[in-house]
């Protein structure tokens, strides 16, 4: 019950400040992602719990430079990062030069930041990406669900996984056709039939 109350808190309170920075601007209501450079090959995309390095540096809208070029490593999606950052970075390649327009409510807010960013800066960051470590692979249940060892999971491996660990097979919603097909619609971003160690997120249904 708590913890009901303390949501609808949270909600009033987000609607009103979003309903004020309305008010105040005009053009600057979203997050603004836009994309540079990107290279052809792109194996690998950025995801929640990633580690990534990046080049960036970072201005005001008027063109000021606040940092110049430098290197950050940060793990993109846990909040550890301004929101722009863990938003505007998702799906990204190697290589790829992205531009974020981040106003005030996905970047430090109403706060000053040092002598630099006054309060409720709008930035925008030149974010290029140098490398992705996978943040927690999860490598122990994809090499469970990966019978043979392709490296990809197959219909097949998941409905023998579904068997294996007893998850009953019932009628309509509850059948495991319905299940393995909600999990390849949510994890096989490619549409190849298969999940592969980068698409794998971990069995997110609620059966599993
Ligand atoms: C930031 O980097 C981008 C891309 O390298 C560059 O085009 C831009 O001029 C730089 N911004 C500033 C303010 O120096
Ligand atoms: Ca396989
Ligand atoms: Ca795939």
């Amino acid at each position: 019950m708590k913890f009901i109350v303390f949501l609808g808190l949270l909600f009033v309170c987000f609607t009103c400040q979003s309903f004020a920075q309305e008010e105040d601007e005009e053009e600057f209501r979203g997050l603004r992602i836009g994309i540079v450079k990107k290279p052809k090959r792109c194996p690998q995309e950025t995801k929640h719990g990633d580690h990534l390095t990046v080049k960036y540096n970072a201005s005001l809208v008027d063109g000021t430079l606040l940092v110049p070029p430098r290197n950050l490593e940060f793990t993109i999606g846990e909040g550890s990062m301004i929101q722009g950052w863990d938003q505007g970075l998702l799906d990204m390649c190697i290589g790829e030069l992205r531009e974020l327009i981040t106003p005030s409510g996905y970047a430090y807010g109403e706060l000053p930041v040092g002598d630099a960013i006054p309060p409720k800066a709008h930035l925008v960051f030149y974010v290029e990406l140098l490398e992705i470590k996978d943040g927690q692979p999860k490598p122990d249940i994809f090499g469970q669900v990966d019978v043979n060892g392709d490296g990809l999971i197959s219909h097949d491996e998941v409905a023998q996984y579904l068997r294996k660990e007893s998850i009953p097979d019932g009628d309509g919603d509850k059948s495991h056709q319905t299940v393995i097909n909600e999990i390849f619609n949510e994890e096989d971003k490619d549409n190849d039939g298969y999940i592969s160690l980068s698409e794998f997120q971990g069995f997110k249904h609620e059966e599993l």
